[in-house]
């Protein structure tokens, strides 16, 4: 009998730490070994390529219910097949609550939309109404389901928390032993901002940085950690979009706080002033925070290296250019503030930080690693992803470190009609990869079955435990209800 039921053969292993050239024997989906002159039933040559741990992403939005009825374009179909082309093999997407009903009334329905998935997925529970039964019954039935993150918006109409009902839910992550993730921008100043910009005319989505400036994401960022030291309750900042933003978590950090956060390529590639091109064109820019002014993207760069952000999710969103239930779902006339915002990225997100990172010197093959799978995975509690070691899922991309591509939307296989990025020149490209030792995507090729996906159940870890440092040692949320 084989030792192995496949090896990888001969390339670069890139590990968050370090990389070396060896072989990686693979057996029921696992990695087995990691050495040298291994053989097995059947071997892949990456002679020339590196071997890196599959994507994580964990900041993605596929089939995500809307309160009017229907989901969001990108299906877990369409979006695994750009996730897989693009070389991420896990993600997390989300669950929302729609005020006014509890967590039980969707949760089924994201069960049976993400059963079709092809890459391994799990959900952030998003909680816009923590009524007393959702704190003490339903949001312990969703982490106990293994749904081990909550994530809390301090904006937008729809979904915004205030801060009294931020504190019930960073008190029911507490009790639970769940991550908080945070949607950080003030929402009485964006509120405000909207009004006085759409009462002088100032309609076109050119006027969407100016309705949520800088400040109005640090100010919200600053009171989500200090309600999060107050509670005692880890968590992660989503999508930070600048340096004052990254510096209000690296003083919590300094502090020994366990505050974490992501920023995502638009920040790094795109700038406001992507937001004020010709006619509607600008709505492909579109997304909250949005990206700054031209000199953002270094302040990120240095965050990223100094480790202040830890992260670099996609925040893959899913709304169509020239469709009908896309940006234009108001109409192409419709002012800023009713442009659905988000952008898509989960294919691209690998490839694009690569080109931006590792090719253009910026970080290493291993910060790569660490960024976009290995933190992501142990932030989130997901031990058996985001390594090459033995005993890992054996979820692996090979990668072409010298292969030239310009980005095309049709090369991202998404189901969005655009992207971004079109015409984007990047030097490092996925060129295999395998989910769980099966080969799913050769040459741009997914060649994965709908529902061979499977649900991460996310139990208790050690990473995300609160520090027990509370004002005067009493723990408020272990207060009688
Ligand atoms: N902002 C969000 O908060 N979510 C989806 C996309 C976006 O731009
Ligand atoms: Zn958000
Ligand atoms: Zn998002």
């Amino acid at each position: 009998m084989e030792d192995y039921d496949l090896v990888i053969r001969g390339g670069t292993v890139v590990t968050a730490l370090e990389q070396f050239r060896a072989d990686i024997g693979i057996r029921a989906g696992r990695i087995a070994a990691i050495g040298t002159g291994l053989d097995g039933a059947a071997r892949i040559d990456a002679d020339g390529l590196l071997v890196m741990p599959g994507g994580v992403d964990t900041h993605c939005h596929l089939e995500q219910l809307r309160p009017e009825g229907g989901a969001d374009e990108e299906s877990f179909v369409t979006g695994s097949t750009s996730a897989l082309a693009g070389g991420t093999t896990s993600a997390i997407s989300f669950a929302v609550q729609f005020k006014g009903c509890g967590l039980g009334a969707t949760l089924n329905e994201y069960r049976r939309r993400a059963a079709a998935a092809m890459i391994d997925y799990s959900f952030h529970q998003i909680i816009t109404d923590p009524t007393e039964a959702v704190v003490a019954q339903e949001i312990p039935q969703v982490v106990a389901a293994g749904i081990r993150s909550l994530k809390v918006f301090l904006t937008y109409d729809a979904l915004r928390i205030d801060d009294r009902a931020y504190l019930a839910v960073l008190a029911a992550a507490h009790r639970t032993g769940a991550l908080v993730t945070v949607h950080c921008e003030n929402y009485d100043a964006i509120a405000w901002r909207t009004a006085a910009l759409l009462a002088d005319g100032h309609t076109t989505p050119k006027y969407h940085p100016w309705s949520r400036p800088e400040v109005v994401e640090r100010e919200a960022t600053y009171r989500a950690i200090a309600l999060a030291e107050l509670v005692d309750q880890p968590i992660q900042v989503f999508h930070v979009s600048c340096t004052e933003v990254a510096e209000e978590i690296a003083r919590a950090q300094a502090r020994g706080l366990k505050v974490w956060a992501e920023t995502c390529p638009q920040y790094l590639l795109m700038t406001e002033h992507d937001m004020d091109r010709p006619g509607f064109e600008g709505a492909k820019f579109m997304c909250s925070p949005p990206p700054r002014g031209p000199d953002a993207a270094a302040g990120l760069w240095e965050q990223i290296r100094r480790g202040t952000l830890d992260v670099i999710s996609s925040d893959h969103s899913g709304y169509s250019y020239d469709g009908p239930a896309g940006k234009r779902i108001n109409g192409a006339e419709a002012s800023f503030r009713d442009i659905p915002n988000g952008i898509p990225g989960i294919g691209s997100r690998l490839p694009i930080l690569f080109s931006e990172g590792v090719s253009k010197g910026r970080i290493t093959p291993s910060d790569f690693v660490r960024l976009t799978a290995f933190n992501p995975a142990r932030l989130f509690g997901l031990a058996e992803k985001g390594r090459i070691a033995p005993g890992a899922d054996a979820d692996l991309v090979l990668w072409d470190p010298a292969r030239r591509m310009t980005i095309t939307n049709s090369l991202l296989q998404h189901r969005i009609d655009y992207t971004p990025y079109e015409g984007l020149e990047v030097t490092g490209w996925p060129v295999l990869t395998l989910r769980r030792g099966e080969v799913v995507m050769r040459d741009g090729v997914v060649q994965a079955e709908p529902g061979s996906g499977r649900f991460l159940a996310r139990g208790p870890y050690d990473f995300i435990r609160p520090l027990g440092r509370l004002p005067h040692g009493y723990d408020a949320a272990a207060a009688p209800a």
